[in-house]
């Protein structure tokens, strides 16, 4: 068994018990049979057990969204949104089942037509930071595409996924064609990665664990979807709406206690208004109201796990802290949001992922720089671009390699778009409109008609 607690006290709130390697292999055994006969449901029929899971999980949004304060230390207000986007994905992929078209290609002697197949038993392994979106944005597209789905989640979040798992069946989702299995990532999510009957693996997490996953899975060449760690960058320009900026700035990395893949961890501000925006930037990071993340009106909770806040602590040793929030003190994981003015481009805090409340603030003389910048990172997933001027805002997100950019916005994931990593962000794209693609194979069949 292992213990789940409360990052906000630091108590214990659930024991689980994790699947071993056998009861894994059992579990995947029971998905292969399963795929035979979720893949031969009538379209129409599995679109609507889909919409059925979306809602029973909308008849459920405000225990689920509890389970996530209490074992994510999420807000309230996030943990909702969490939860229904879980079910407006469900609706979105399920509103794909009937219009997941193939092609006819004009060929001579016959027709020639492409069907999109379902892979089979796909895996997906999931991260604590946001446990129900993550989860859903890989389950929903491969159960639409006709695939069925072991998940792992976390060990330090398991609740809200063996909820989702038990909303399944009570929705009528056949048996076996959606399972969750909680345990150790060394021990499930390997039985995953190792397990030749497993035809794809989607995967949320570590960039470290994720280029494991991606070796293992050649040996048996498994397809893999991996969204992995991100150091975005947040581009100011002396003509933005510096108010707006500098007001919006502390959501765009501080939410979700900065535990967000997608986190604007790095500011980059035009020389000409460096003061000027840190003196905007220094209330609006003051005002973020980081308490008990129960409260309805929090911003931020605390940090997942005591391992981890002493790890995101170990980026602030030696560096200066330009000012700080608030954060409570007691039991917990509590840090306060932290701006830091780095020494250098190479400080370990402007390079590596810090997952938590703390961002860069450095400064650029002119457009080329900035974007030089912004790409001077191993990864590539996120970002955004503050300017009046649409011209630069549209070559700056055009320079910028990363997969999910906005421009006077901080907006990151809608379920409607796609999002992934270009460089060491990951492989692949989760959501939009082409999600279904990359849970099939296309087949071509040419059939004579001479
Ligand atoms: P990881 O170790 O990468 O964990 C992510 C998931 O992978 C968990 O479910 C984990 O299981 C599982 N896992 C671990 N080893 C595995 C293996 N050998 N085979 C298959 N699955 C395995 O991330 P973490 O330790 O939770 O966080 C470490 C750092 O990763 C963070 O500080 C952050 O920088 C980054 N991170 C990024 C993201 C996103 S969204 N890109 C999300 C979370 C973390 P367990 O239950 O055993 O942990």
């Amino acid at each position: 068994m292992t213990d789940v607690l409360n990052p906000s006290t630091g108590e214990t709130i659930a024991a689980v018990a994790g699947h071993t390697v056998e009861s894994t292999q059992d579990a995947i055994g029971r998905a292969a049979d399963a795929f035979q006969r979720w893949k031969a449901t009538a379209p129409a029929e599995r679109a609507e057990l889909l919409r059925a899971f979306a809602r029973a999980v909308d008849a459920d949004i405000e225990h689920l969204a509890r389970l996530e304060v209490a074992e994510a230390g999420h807000t309230i207000g996030n943990a909702r949104g969490e939860a229904a986007n879980v079910r407006d994905v469900l609706n979105y992929y399920a509103g794909g089942v009937e219009r997941h078209l193939g092609d006819q290609i004009p060929v001579a002697g016959g027709i020639d037509v492409t069907f999109n197949d379902p892979l089979g038993v796909v895996g997906i392994i999931v991260p604590w930071n946001f446990p129900m979106p993550i989860a859903g944005w890989g389950f929903a597209p491969a159960l639409a595409a006709g695939n069925t789905v072991v998940l792992k989640p976390a060990e330090l979040t398991p609740l809200t996924a063996i909820r989702l798992g038990e909303l399944a069946v009570e929705a009528g989702i056949p048996v076996d064609v959606f399972q969750v299995l909680p345990g150790a990532g060394s021990t499930v999510g390997q039985a995953f990665t190792d397990d030749p009957r497993v035809a794809k693996i989607v995967f949320t997490g570590s960039t470290s664990v994720g280029e494991k996953i991606l070796a293992e899975s050649a040996k048996t060449m498994k397809r893999t979807t991996l969204e992995l760690g991100g150091k975005s960058a947040n581009i100011v320009f002396a003509d933005a709406d510096l108010e707006q900026a500098a007001a919006t700035a502390p959501y765009g990395v501080f939410d979700n206690a900065g535990q967000d893949c997608c986190a604007r961890s790095r500011i980059l501000v035009e020389d000409s208004v460096f003061d000027r925006f840190l003196e905007l930037l220094e209330p609006a990071v003051k005002g973020v109201r980081v308490t008990d993340p129960s409260q309805e009106d929090a911003e931020m909770g605390p940090l997942i796990s005591a391992g981890h806040l002493a790890s995101v602590r170990s980026f602030l040793d030696g560096v200066d802290v330009a000012f700080t929030g608030d954060a409570p003190s007691g039991a917990g994981y509590w840090l306060a949001p932290s701006v830091v003015l780095p020494k250098s481009p190479q400080d370990r805090i402007v390079t590596e992922e810090v997952f938590g409340p703390v961002v860069t603030v450095q400064r650029f003389r002119e457009e080329s720089e900035a974007i030089a910048m912004a790409n001077d990172s191993q990864y590539g997933l996120s970002g955004s671009i503050w300017t009046r001027d649409i011209g630069r805002g549209l070559r700056a997100a055009r320079g910028v390699e990363s997969g999910a950019l906005s421009v006077n916005s901080h907006a990151a994931v809608r379920y409607s778009t796609p999002f992934g990593g270009f460089k060491r962000s990951g492989i692949g794209r989760e959501l939009g409109p082409h999600a279904m693609d990359s849970f099939t194979e296309m087949k071509n069949v040419f059939i004579a008609t001479d």
